[in-house]
């Protein structure tokens, strides 16, 4: 590279993936060939509009990259609709909101302190200037249960157009029927937001919520999916629905697609419809359920009291006197990147929150299995509860960085 600066940063951060272990759940490592396409000469070129209807020449390759990529995730998710031109999954919330609202509407969704997302209604987000979001919690933190019986009360009161299920921290299985049934009572659509779960959902590891009638199903894709950062919005079968959906997205709230991304995702559904991918789902929960273990032999409370898919959240200063952030930071220094995240009913600020959001999606990229799993959750604990200790922390680091050494990040997908 010309630009010596830009390249030492860069062989920086591969240094830092390279010897250190990531456990924000929200991450994952792509393969080479999603790189290549994600680093191909199609950054360079405008596209607005959609496959055989767009607003520039010099389409040919775009519309056959683009119709694969749709090709590729209907089958893979089973559903008739797709937009893949959404940059994140914010824009892809934010589109079928405008699509499907008018200002002032009522939208139901997660509560962002029992495990929802910011998008789904955040005081200081676009969508809740425009729109009336209302939530659902859980009954009880620590079984992790919706409150089904309260969502169907708030849903009969509110009469919201839209129910949202979907999370960036909740560590249990959702009820989809329920979600549909109350749906269906109040007149609502019904949207999953599946980032975290994508992959587990695309390899058949965790329910998919089309198969118990949801409308409209929204993602990003470089999370378990393990493709290039962006979203995706399906649609079952309303084709009114995903016509809307790709009006809002274009002109609506964007320009030209991202078409080097587009490459790069449907190199990534490509990925995720092979047999290693579907093993690799299921490794995923078990190396999760694995940490779980270790959590729960140690007495470290975990939100939903465990967890059934790839995250775990444990109020770490409820069980240790260990801040969430205090955490982060000497974790951090042995090597182990996670996230403080606050827990139900946290009395601490968000920025020093009670507990910690970790989670297998990476680590099961580089091959760990449950024993190395377990081995990585023990040193966790063992740095938490002797925090001020440099020399069992200098240890630990070094345990750390011989697991990374033996389980390099793989470049090719396997
Ligand atoms: N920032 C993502 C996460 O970490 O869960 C969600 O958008």
């Amino acid at each position: 590279m010309r630009d010596k600066l830009i390249e030492k940063l860069i062989k920086g951060e591969e240094k830092r993936q390279a010897e250190g272990l990531e456990l924000i759940p929200s991450e994952n490592y792509v393969s080479e060939d999603v790189l290549k396409a994600n680093g191909s000469v199609f950054t360079n070129k405008y596209s607005e509009g959609y496959p055989g209807r767009r607003y520039y020449g010099g389409q040919d390759f775009t519309d056959q990259v683009e119709r694969l990529a749709i090709e590729r995730v209907c089958k893979l998710f089973n559903c008739k609709f797709a937009n893949v031109q959404p940059h994140s999954g914010a824009p892809a919330n934010l589109a079928v909101y405008a699509a499907l609202l008018t200002p002032g509407d009522t939208v139901l969704g997660m509560d962002l302190s029992h495990g929802g997302h910011l998008t789904h209604g955040h005081p200081m987000t676009l969508p809740a200037k425009i729109y009336k979001f209302v939530t659902y919690k859980m009954k009880n933190p620590d079984t992790g249960e919706i409150d089904y019986e309260d969502m169907r009360r708030v849903a009969l009161e509110t009469k919201p157009k839209l129910i949202i299920a979907g999370f960036s921290a909740y560590p249990r299985t959702l009820n989809y029927k329920k979600f549909v049934e109350i749906a269906r009572e109040v007149g609502a659509i019904t949207m999953a937001d599946m980032a975290h779960i994508a992959g587990l959902i695309a390899a058949g590891a965790l329910r998919n919520p089309f198969d118990d009638g949801f409308d409209i199903i929204t993602s990003t894709t470089h999370k378990t999916l393990r493709g290039p950062r962006g979203g995706i919005i399906l649609t079952r079968e309303n084709e009114e629905i995903a016509k809307k959906i790709d009006k809002a997205i274009f002109p609506g709230i964007q320009g030209g697609p991202h078409m080097h991304t587009i490459a790069a995702k449907a190199v990534a559904f490509g990925e995720a419809m092979t047999p290693s991918f579907k093993k690799y789902a299921k490794q995923v929960l078990k190396n999760a359920k694995a940490m779980e273990e270790v959590f729960r032999k140690n007495k470290i409370r975990m939100i939903g009291g465990g967890t059934d898919n790839h995250l775990i959240l444990a109020d770490v200063f409820g069980s240790l006197g260990v801040t969430g952030k205090e955490a982060q930071t000497v974790l951090d220094e042995v090597g182990i990147t996670l996230n403080m995240n606050a827990i139900a009913g946290d009395t601490r600020k968000p920025l020093d929150p009670s507990g910690i959001r970790f989670g297998t999606p990476a680590i099961t990229t580089r091959g760990f299995r449950e024993k190395e799993c377990k081995y990585v959750a023990e040193l966790m604990i063992k740095v938490l509860k002797n925090k001020d200790d440099k020399k069992l922390k200098e240890y630990i680091h070094k345990e750390i960085k011989k697991l990374a050494k033996k389980f390099p990040i793989p470049k090719k997908f396997v």
